[in-house]
């Protein structure tokens, strides 16, 4: 008898816990707990439940995980790499690490808010306006009164784009300061005109971030996308993180289960463990179905948030022409990856400006032999 009462009550906390991790999240007044998927299945978007398989508080504790601080040295001290450097940035904040730690959930929070595409204001008003924001040259920010648990550099690719770059701005700086993440934005721009380049102008963006702040996690993200909740969190992914799981111009859909472009996380340990992008994919396509086999090669999986809460605005543009190429490179790609990528990566460094809003860096790209 006793043993009957015993399994009546285990049966119903296992269902009253149960219950707890299926509210659902779209409702603004569910608690921001994240579900996280797992392997395949993330892609329901129409309900955004019943395909995941596990729920996790997505803000973890980044200093509790190992984070290789060597690979910031070996970025500075390669000699593959660029050494023009135009350092001299402090790394933290006086009096930083006397602070307490920002609290696990922000909480100041929107949820799905309004992204700002009219009347934005022109790049000189956007940089007079900028004290409001508090940044530190070269677009870096910290949270004030508390510790950052996540440093995130945010790399974005670029080229001839300066209406978007000036919605992406307009729009991210408050985004990620509700966050209370310290970031730095780091616009990565190619010159001339050969094809883009969109992988190696990361791996470039990732080197040139690690000259300058101790970050912890990478968010490589395209100019022309941008987030329309603030609960999607750009912190410190456990396992790579695809973050444009929903945009509006593929009607909130993922296109495919192992796609990793548009916005992707990664950290410094995650990046390196891949040795990087793939620095052979010139002109559109291919490149991030590249990283998401190297991935699969090293057994990371690809992890995302609920398509309700990934969700993106793409700005419009004329695609670019695409890679005739890239089904070659990205069937020979697991055999290159050790000798093509972070560590074969070459590029003559421009100009590199700490300006008000990013950092600005542009740069000259060599074809690679591999
Ligand atoms: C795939 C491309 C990816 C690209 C994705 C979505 O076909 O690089 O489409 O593109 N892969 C290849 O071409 C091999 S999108 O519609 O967002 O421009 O990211």
């Amino acid at each position: 008898m006793r043993a009957l009462v015993l399994t009546v009550t285990c049966l119903v906390c296992l269902e009253y816990f149960s219950l707890l991790q299926s509210i659902d999240i779209s409702s603004p007044h569910a608690p921001p707990i994240y579900r996280q998927c797992e392997s395949r299945g993330c892609s329901d978007p129409s309900t955004g439940r019943s395909t995941y398989r596990r729920h996790v508080l997505q803000a973890l504790d980044i200093d509790k995980l190992r984070m290789v601080t060597a690979f910031a040295s070996l970025s500075k001290n390669s000699s593959n790499i660029s050494t023009n450097n135009s350092s001299g940035v402090k790394i933290e904040g006086k009096g930083v690490d006397e602070l307490p730690q920002c609290p696990m959930i922000p909480p100041g929070l929107h949820g799905r808010f309004p992204v700002i595409l009219d009347s934005l204001p022109s790049m000189l008003e956007m940089e007079e306006g900028e004290t409001e924001l508090g940044l530190e040259l070269g677009g870096v920010w910290h949270p004030p009164g508390c510790k950052a648990r996540h440093r995130v550099a945010i790399i974005v690719p670029y080229r001839d784009r300066e209406p978007h770059l000036r919605a992406f701005l307009h729009n991210i700086h408050r985004f990620l300061q509700r966050q209370q993440i310290m970031y730095g934005i780091y616009i990565v721009e190619q010159v001339g005109s050969t094809p883009f380049n969109r992988a190696m102008l990361m791996n470039v963006g990732a080197a040139e971030a690690l000259k300058q702040h101790d970050y912890q996690c990478f968010i490589f993200h395209d100019v022309d996308l941008l987030p329309e909740d603030d609960r999607n969190l750009y912190t410190c992914p456990i396992q790579p993180r695809h973050m444009s799981v929903s945009i509006d111009s593929f009607l909130y859909r993922l296109p495919y289960d192992d796609i990793f472009g548009g916005v992707s996380a990664l950290t410094v340990d995650q990046f390196q463990s891949v040795n990087g992008f793939s620095n052979m994919f010139w002109g559109w396509g291919g490149e991030d179905d590249d990283m998401a086999n190297r991935l699969r090669v090293k057994k990371l999986f690809i992890s995302r948030y609920p398509a309700n809460i990934a969700r993106y605005k793409m700005l419009k543009h004329t695609k670019d022409k695409a890679n005739p190429e890239r089904f070659k490179f990205l069937y020979s790609g697991a055999k290159r990856m050790t000798k093509d990528g972070y560590n074969n990566l070459k590029y003559h460094k421009e100009n590199f400006v700490l300006k008000r809003l990013y950092t600005w860096i542009l740069v000259d790209l060599p074809r690679l032999k591999v």
